[in-house]
């Protein structure tokens, strides 16, 4: 297993910048999760001090069995690793083994204003519907900046539907070094080319609550039967109608999966191809794309232990700079015993 350039006796000693990014395990990793987030993951972990998250107590506002939730998080790790993420170039850790990323969430909670947070769409969105919406759902994003600075990250690959939140953290982060003196960097979003990925019903963001996904990992039929079922061009009704590749979701998730898509996008524009077979040539690509990463998720998934393994040199990789930072903050903001007491 790989060390982050950090020494345990002297705490984080490292010139490389910090990447952080959590993923929840609410579901089956899928193509808004690859396009926006995953294939930067992979990325970035050669050329920062990479540390990635899967982010349990965030799915806690949305799955609400405890088996369920340790199954996805166990498999959320495989997901992960079958992207392309190495245990020995990126460290990839369970939130939930370190109680500190709630207590910086307490105590970010005491300088962050409510009304910060009841900005918050998702929150905002629940209300509108009559939802009665938890704690947790409003303070979610407390607890996400705490995630990333915790580790002092600058860097935070994530999709592009997750800027607002990201500036709230950096507000979040303004605040309290206002209030007790520069602790934190304020973290940068790094995005991918992608734009926020449309779902299945070609109306909402691919979202594993939202139930209009496409997962990465799903058996071939599977994928066939959900690209085909996809919405494109509402206005394109007969075979016959010239399509506008610009608002139909198919067309626009070929720019991905083929150097072709302006050839696809032509032919889709001058009817010259119908959507059943642009859908289908997209359901060959993806299937054909993620062959090898399903193939590789299998092998990993029966390794006994492999997983745990994975995790506990995560912890042990990143510990040393959670209790470096935490140690800071306890001292600035005055809690446990303090630097120097006997
Ligand atoms: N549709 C998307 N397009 C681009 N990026 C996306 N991401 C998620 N959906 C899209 C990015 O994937 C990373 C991990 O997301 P997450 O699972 O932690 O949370 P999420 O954004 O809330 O994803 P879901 O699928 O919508 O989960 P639920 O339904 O449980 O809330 C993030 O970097 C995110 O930007």
């Amino acid at each position: 297993m790989s060390q982050l350039a950090v020494d345990p006796a002297t705490g984080p000693a490292t010139t490389r910048e910090r990447v952080f990014s959590g993923i929840q395990p609410s579901g089956a990793s899928h193509l808004g999760n690859y396009l926006g987030a995953q294939v930067n993951y992979v990325a970035l972990q050669d050329q920062y001090d990479a540390i990635y998250g899967i982010v349990d107590l965030h799915a806690m506002t949305t799955v609400h069995d405890g088996e369920e939730l340790r199954r996805l998080t166990r498999d959320m790790v495989l997901d992960l690793l079958a992207v392309g993420l190495d245990p020995d170039r990126c460290a990839i850790i369970r939130q939930s083994d370190f109680p500190e990323h709630s207590e910086l969430m307490w105590i970010f909670d005491t300088v962050v204003p409510v009304s910060w947070l009841e900005r918050n769409p998702t929150y905002k969105e629940g209300r509108a519907e009559g939802k009665e919406n938890s704690n947790g759902l409003l303070t979610y994003p407390v607890l996400q900046a705490a995630d990333i600075v915790i580790y002092k990250a600058s860097r935070v690959p994530v999709g592009k539907d997750q800027a607002a939140h990201l500036e709230l953290s950096r507000e979040i982060v303004r605040a309290f070094n206002r209030r007790y003196g520069e602790i934190f960097p304020e973290p940068q979003a790094v995005y991918t080319d992608a734009p926020v990925v449309l779902g299945i019903d070609g109306a909402r963001k691919m979202s594993k609550s939202a139930g209009n996904t496409i997962p990465i990992f799903a058996e071939p039929d599977e994928i066939h039967r959900l690209v085909m079922s996809m919405v494109t061009d509402p206005q394109r009704i007969k075979r016959s109608d010239p399509g506008r590749p610009e608002v139909c979701n198919v067309c626009q998730l070929h720019r991905f999966f083929g150097g072709d898509y302006l050839q696809i996008q032509d032919g889709e524009r001058t009817a010259r191809t119908g959507c059943v077979q642009t859908k289908q040539l997209l359901a060959e690509r993806i299937v054909e794309f993620f062959r090898p990463m399903r193939e590789k998720r299998a092998r990993l998934a029966a390794e006994a232990g492999h997983v745990e393994e994975v995790l506990a040199a995560g912890a042990a990789q990143v510990r040393p700079i959670l209790e470096a930072t935490m140690a800071e903050v306890r001292a600035a903001v005055g809690i446990g015993r303090g630097p120097g007491t006997a």
